[in-house]
């Protein structure tokens, strides 16, 4: 296909192993996208110190994420893969952006008064302006197109603003980015409290199934996943367990949820919980083999880090450049 040159977006943060909600809502969603467009695709290192890290972990992490991103299907020749703290442009740009950022627009953020109630002994400067700094990875490269999952669409829209607000004070130079949905997974719930989003740092393991977690795991996960007592395996009002477990299914499988409805006609749960594990645990499969191959190698790891980088750091610099001689500093 034809590379048509608009310019796409994304991160995840290496803040703990990724769960199926990670996958569903983003990097499934990113595969196709870097056949069409200009993909870059981003560790977000900078970002998952906003919460306390133990370091040796987070370099782990770092590595496995990248890794993570090729065994789901990104190609290092086809997107352009790097971690976060390689291109310095992100922390410089999300200076100049705090200085164009309202205290009132930050202090509105859902997830920094999710994450302040969850890290109340750690409210530090970083996870409050972290908007500041998503808006930077994502003006810098002059993105058209921003594929998340619904929870991050807040911070696409204060993006948009900071943009704007820059653009007039100081002349167009930020392209006004969109965030990219996907329809289906955009929001993956848990499995313990389905009215909660699925998060990777929830404390019961219970509630979120890892790309990594094994057959048996997700099996099991899966058949203690919170239903109701309805026992019909229906889309509908109330049943916030079964919808998210059909969404889980339609993602891996491609069904409808009418066909869902249709196959689990007069069958209990327990046929469907473990059919749902069943169809995550053979999606993952192929992901986990690939993943335990390319983590083997570190060095190649590194080659496509590097890489990533270097690219990045060409775009981002001509960013840059205009950006710090608008505000005023010597070039
Ligand atoms: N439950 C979800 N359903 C759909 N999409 C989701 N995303 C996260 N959770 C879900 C999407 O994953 C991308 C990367 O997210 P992130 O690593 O930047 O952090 P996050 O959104 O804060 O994800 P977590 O799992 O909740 O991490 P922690 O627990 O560390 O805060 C984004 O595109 C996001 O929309």
């Amino acid at each position: 296909m034809e590379n048509n040159h608009k310019i796409v977006f994304s991160a995840v943060q290496p803040s703990g192993k990724l769960t199926i909600g990670n996958y569903l809502g983003s990097i499934k969603n990113w595969i196709a996208l870097q056949e069409e467009y200009q993909c870059i695709y981003c560790v977000a290192d900078m970002h998952a110190i906003t919460v306390r890290q133990e370091p040796a972990a987070l370099r782990q992490r770092t590595y496995e994420l990248v890794a993570l991103y090729m065994a789901s299907g990104l190609d290092p020749e086809k997107c352009t893969l790097f971690v976060q703290s390689h291109v310095p442009a992100h922390a410089q740009l999300a200076w100049v952006l705090n200085c164009n950022t309202m205290f009132g627009e930050l202090s509105r953020m859902t997830q920094f008064k999710d994450k302040s109630a969850k890290h109340a002994d750690n409210i530090n400067a970083g996870l409050f302006t972290y908007p500041a700094l998503m808006a930077a990875d994502i003006l810098l490269y002059q993105t058209d197109l921003v594929p998340v999952g619904q929870d991050q669409m807040q911070h696409i829209e204060l993006t948009r603003d900071v943009a704007g607000r820059f653009n007039s004070v100081y002349s167009p130079t930020f392209k006004m980015p969109e965030g990219l949905v996907h329809r289906n997974g955009a929001k993956i719930m848990s499995l313990s409290e389905p009215q909660k989003k699925m998060s990777k740092s929830d404390e019961n393991t219970n509630a979120f199934i890892l790309m990594l977690d094994d057959r048996d795991t997700i099996i099991r996960k899966c058949k203690r996943a919170v239903t109701d007592s309805e026992a019909q395996v229906r889309f509908g009002e109330g049943k916030d367990g079964i919808n998210n477990l059909m969404t889980i299914y339609a993602c891996f499988t491609g069904k409808t949820m009418e066909e869902i409805e249709k196959e689990f006609e007069g069958r209990g749960y327990g046929d469907f919980k473990l059919a749902v594990g069943e169809a995550v645990a053979d999606g993952l499969a192929p992901i986990q083999d690939e993943f335990a191959r390319l983590t083997k190698d570190k060095t190649y790891l590194e080659s496509v880090m590097a890489k990533g980088a270097e690219a990045a750091s060409r775009l981002a610099g001509r960013t840059m450049a205009k950006v710090y001689r608008k505000v005023g500093f010597i070039g």
